[in-house]
């Protein structure tokens, strides 16, 4: 009977499924859709907001992909297949419409459809807020991943917060930068999203762990008990493939209050108290902690983390669970979990919990599996990124999990005690406990992971002879190297249109999946009508910028001029400063009338600063203060003009990267892991100036030192000088520093407010400046004089943007992809009719 009911009910969904599929995708369907949300959903009319269009289109393209969705869940959990969960914190999606109709292939469609309503797509277009799940490389990275993935067919699900404000809105006031709150979800949903309140799963905090002997068969069970409980609840996102039927999950959890969360005060009679005290449980998913590459340590915080990777585990046992009950035997063959960053390291003991706790398997069976479903990637080697959580905090907030993290690393310990018996300084080197009781999470990370990934070749080196060079002699064979990439469709199809109209024409669309096809456009580097138009493309691109400093800023570009970008998160190692002290240093050049042969140049500096991070809020006044001189001064005209470009996003990068022609990727050697900005100004025909550091190092193998300006130090060369540095002495011997410095003592750029950069003159004149910004101030000058020269030529730089471009097909995400699942995930594409 229960078989005929199942076929029965079979029948209905077949029916219900034809239906559905009559979703049309012709421009009449679409703007039917679109009147009839606007309209009768929503209840506005063609004359409102913006916004509510943005939302009207957005549930119309919905829609489209609801089929699509459910066919590819379908595809992925009939059968026996094995799927990859990437667990991240972040997820620096931006916009989505016009990418979901890109992906669709209905872009022309909508367009045709919101030209009939009179209305224009690319206005409502930009009336989506961001969504700002992330701060800066590490979440947009997270982003393309999902993208490719989709694009791939690979069965891969996306776990995160759905955090109730993102990373806050940069304002610039008297040239500080002030946060305000950035609410995206506006008042109500995410139009993307599905809330599925049926997947709820409940998250324990606090309490004790309690031991139980069996009293009749002497078996030990092991109870958390007394804990405060909060229901994390799944917010699904759709994520489309491109044109191939695919359309993946971003599950995001949302922290809600249960009732027992505050059953202590309950029972103590505080009814009023308890209640009002909900928010302490729903806080936990409502704020992104907006710090990139620095720990601050906060008990909010460790919490986020647990809460994520507790719900997301749950979610895939359960699953497996009603599918195959408690057999974990082939669980790892089916299951593999990839952890962005130490952020959601603590699934390693999590899932030791779950399984020893809650399904009863024994430590030997469960770590097999652990161990064998983890894969940890690390983004960075600053260590004060590194994280580490006091073990009186796991103490109070998860004290079963602190239990299996003791036992972990005891059985870990002995394990070091045999390879080197006797060697006691490794031995604590390694311990996941340090010696001031904090728990290290990369080594929770190293050791409950059968691999081990740094993000380009020099960053995973780095990492396997410095930082994690004890665990490397442990385990070489874990340690491997995944070089980023960005999405193509975002980073170009679809916020450079000229540029693929023209890569269309001339090579075919085929560089839409694989980048590599953008070699071919070598093949034109010297046809004339080719080269003429790629110059076009570029200088409409760079109008387009033009247009936005200008909205944004009020300083007016002269597009024949040299647009020199960095933007970027704000920290002292990314080095901002050196670009500024450049950009001083033109300006003093031009007021002493050494100008023969100059080059006109606009400067692009852009960039939030953690709210906490006081030298990188100076830096951004000292960007604010440099350009209101500059900008004013009579003599310097149209020769030099320097813009800081307020609330630096995804939204804003999409404009940004294809109005670019020099891209500064100018870190000090060793310290940046990758970069990823640097590829999307690449693609888009953008000439790097760089040091030989994270992903540079494969941009100048890609396109050679003819096409790429470097500079400075490398790694060795850092490590070496950090023993007899001394920054006076560049000052000594170089009289364009001296003039720099000469204006900056001098208070030149803050005549209003005297004093305020001194720390930030102190800072790179210390022989202790960590990023030793003074010594490649000349190399770096030198570079940037090589790059006004070769600007000079028109025809040379267009040649070294074509090949930059035709040269960063191996930049795409979808080539990380395929070697993340070559190597560690080892998934099988699924393929939709
Ligand atoms: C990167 C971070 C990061 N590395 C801590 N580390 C965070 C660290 O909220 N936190 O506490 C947030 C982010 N982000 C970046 O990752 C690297 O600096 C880039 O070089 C790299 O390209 C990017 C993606 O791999």
């Amino acid at each position: 009977a229960k078989k005929k009911q199942t076929e029965a009910e079979t029948d209905h969904e077949k029916h219900i499924f034809e239906l559905l599929k009559q979703m049309g995708m012709s421009e009449k369907d679409i703007e039917a859709d679109f009147v009839h949300y606007l309209y009768n959903m929503l209840g506005r009319d063609i004359e409102s907001d913006a916004y509510y269009q943005f939302k009207a289109m957005s549930y119309t393209v919905r829609d489209r992909l609801m089929m699509r969705w459910k066919d590819t869940w379908k595809a992925y959990n009939g059968g026996k297949n094995k799927k990859a969960y990437y667990l991240s914190m972040e997820f620096l999606i931006g916009r989505s419409l016009s990418n979901n109709l890109l992906n669709l292939g209905i872009e022309t469609e909508a367009e045709k459809a919101m030209y009939q309503l009179g209305g224009s797509l690319e206005m409502i277009e930009e009336a989506e807020k961001d969504a700002g799940l992330g701060n800066g490389g590490l979440g947009r990275l997270a982003a393309c991943f999902m993208d490719s993935c989709a694009t791939l067919g690979l069965p891969v699900l996306g776990y995160g917060l759905r955090y109730e404000y993102g990373m806050f809105k940069q304002l610039i006031k008297n040239g500080y930068q002030v946060e305000e709150p950035d609410h995206w979800l506006g008042f109500g949903y995410y139009p993307w999203e599905i809330q599925r309140s049926e997947y709820t799963r409940v998250i324990k905090f606090g309490g004790y762990s309690r031991q139980f002997t069996d009293p009749h068969t002497g078996e030990l069970t092991i109870h958390w008990e007394d804990a405060e409980e909060v229901f994390a609840v799944p917010f699904d996102v759709p994520i489309p493939g491109y044109k191939n039927g695919v359309v993946n999950t971003l599950r995001l959890w949302s922290a809600e209050a249960t009732e027992g969360f505050n059953l202590s005060e309950f029972n103590q009679g505080s009814y009023f108290e308890a209640v009002a005290d909900k928010s302490d449980a729903e806080n936990i998913t409502m704020v992104l902690y907006p710090n990139d590459s620095s720990e601050n340590g906060k008990e909010l915080r460790l919490r986020q983390q647990y809460f994520l990777v507790s719900a997301s585990l749950q979610d895939v046992v359960c699953q497996w669970v009603d599918k195959f009950g408690d057999d974990f035997t082939d669980f790892a063959e089916y299951n593999v979990f990839q952890l962005n960053d130490t952020h959601p390291s603590l699934a390693v003991a999590e899932l030791m919990r779950i399984l020893i706790d809650d399904r009863k398997l024994h430590w030997d069976e469960a770590w097999a599996i652990v161990s064998s479903s983890m894969a940890y990637t690390n983004h960075t080697l600053l260590p004060e990124a590194l994280e580490r959580w006091s073990v009186s905090l796991f103490e109070k907030l998860l004290p079963r999990v602190l239990e299996i993290i003791y036992e972990i690393n005891a059985r870990f310990m002995k394990q070091v005690a045999m390879k080197w018996p006797g060697d006691l300084p490794r031995q604590r080197r390694m311990s996941i406990i340090d010696e001031h009781n904090h728990v290290c999470m990369a080594y929770l990370a190293i050791v409950g992971s059968f691999s081990i990934n740094g993000v380009a070749a020099l960053h995973s080196q780095l990492l396997k002879e410095g930082l994690f060079n004890d665990f490397y002699q442990l385990w070489p064979e874990r340690f491997n190297n995944k070089t980023n990439g960005v999405t193509q469709r975002r980073w170009m199809a679809s916020c450079n249109p000229g540029l693929k109209t023209l890569l269309d024409e001339k090579i075919g669309e085929k560089w839409v999946t694989e980048l590599t096809q953008l070699s071919k456009i070598e093949d034109f580097v010297n046809d004339k009508p080719f080269r003429q138009t790629w110059m076009a493309v570029k200088r409409e691109n760079k109008q387009r910028l033009a247009d936005l400093v200008e909205k944004e800023t009020g300083v007016k570009f002269d597009v024949t001029a040299l647009f020199d970008v960095q933007v970027k998160r704000i920290h002292e190692y990314k080095r901002q400063l050196l670009n500024v002290l450049h950009v001083i240093h033109l300006y003093s050049r031009i007021k002493r009338g050494d100008t023969d042969n100059w080059t006109n140049r606009c400067v692009i500096i852009g960039g939030k600063a953690a709210p906490g991070y006081a030298m990188a809020k100076k830096i951004i006044k000292l960007v604010n203060s440099v350009a209101d001189i500059v900008n004013s001064d009579p003599d310097v005209g149209d020769k030099l003009k320097l813009a800081f470009i307020p609330n630096y996003r995804v939204s804003a990068m999409e404009i940004i990267a294809p109005g670019t022609d020099l891209s500064e990727q100018i870190s000090t050697a060793g310290k940046e892991a990758s970069g990823t900005g640097n590829m999307k100004f690449m693609m888009n025909g953008a000439v790097t100036i760089g040091t030989l550091d994270g992903a540079n190092v494969e941009i100048l193998d890609a396109v050679g030192q003819e096409n790429f300006f470097l500079f400075g130090l490398k790694t060795p060369e850092v490590a070496e000088l950090r023993q007899h540095y001394y920054p006076q002495g560049y000052i000594d011997t170089d009289s364009d520093l001296q003039a720099v410095f000469g204006l900056l003592e001098a208070g030149h750029f803050n005549q209003l407010e005297p004093g305020i950069f001194d720390d930030i003159i102190q800072s790179v004149k210390s022989p202790n400046d960590p990023w030793m910004t003074l010594a490649d101030f000349r190399s770096y000058v030198e570079a940037q004089e090589e790059v006004a020269l070769a600007f000079q030529n028109h025809s040379r730089w267009n040649t070294m943007s074509i090949i930059n471009s035709a040269r960063s097909g191996i930049f795409s995400t979808d080539r990380t992809m395929r070697e993340y699942n070559d190597d560690i995930w080892k998934l099988k594409p699924v393929k939709m009719p």
